[in-house]
């Protein structure tokens, strides 16, 4: 039997060392890779079934932040969805964050792209937290409109979450445009996709 199946073009972003790597690849291969080597770019294939269907992820694991460079602006373009990680044990990785999703926003003109805001290495909670869960949420909800979570690619908590959110949000944004093209109405009539919500 043949299935419908769509291919999401997903990019992980955000600083260097933030565990970009660790999440996707806990993701992909379930393992947590423990020792720190930094990425030019990887790119991985997954499977993946949300609400009953199935959908094929490109998962493109970055460079930090600061080595993007040319890369930039062919990543913010070609992908249908952003995963932005920053470290809760990093308030410049939390600020840098913000300013990518705004860059993002700028470069594809409209403000209902799908981003998913993840501040990873929660199992550091009680040693080396410096930005709180609720600063977090706050920042998604109030200022980047988007879902927001918490995750430890060490211990595999909200891994899968991640990417089931932003297929979902992928989904929603289709549904959106759709709407917008059927109806006719000018671009700026879009909105952020949801609200934030800690997953
Ligand atoms: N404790 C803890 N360590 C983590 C977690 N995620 C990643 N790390 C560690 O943080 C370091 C950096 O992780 P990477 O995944 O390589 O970071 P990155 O964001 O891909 O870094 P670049 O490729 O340089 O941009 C590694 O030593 C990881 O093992 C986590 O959830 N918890
Ligand atoms: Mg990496």
């Amino acid at each position: 039997m043949t299935q419908n199946t769509n291919n999401y073009k997903i990019i992980v972003l955000g600083s260097s060392g933030v565990g970009k790597s660790a999440l996707t690849v806990q993701f992909v291969q379930g393992i947590f890779v423990s020792n720190y080597d930094p990425t030019i770019e990887d790119t991985y294939k997954k499977w993946l079934e949300v609400d009953g269907r199935r959908y094929l992820l490109d998962i493109w694991d970055s460079a930090g932040s600061e080595q993007l460079l040319g890369m930039r602006d062919r990543y913010y373009s070609e992908a249908h969805g952003f995963v932005l990680v920053y470290s809760i044990t990093s308030e410049t990785s939390f600020q840098d964050a913000q300013n990518i999703c705004n860059e993002i926003i700028d470069i594809r003109d409209r403000d209902d792209v799908p981003i998913v805001l993840v501040g990873n290495k929660c199992d550091l909670d009680d040693e080396e937290r410096v930005v709180s869960k609720f600063a977090g949420a706050r920042v998604a909800n109030y200022e980047l409109k988007c879902p927001f979570t918490e995750s430890s690619a060490k211990n595999r908590v909200n891994v899968e979450e991640i990417f089931v959110e932003i297929v979902r949000q992928i989904n929603r944004q289709k549904v959106i445009t759709d709407d917008k093209v059927r109806s006719g109405s000018g671009r700026k009539w879009y909105r952020r996709l949801s609200k934030c919500y800690i997953l």
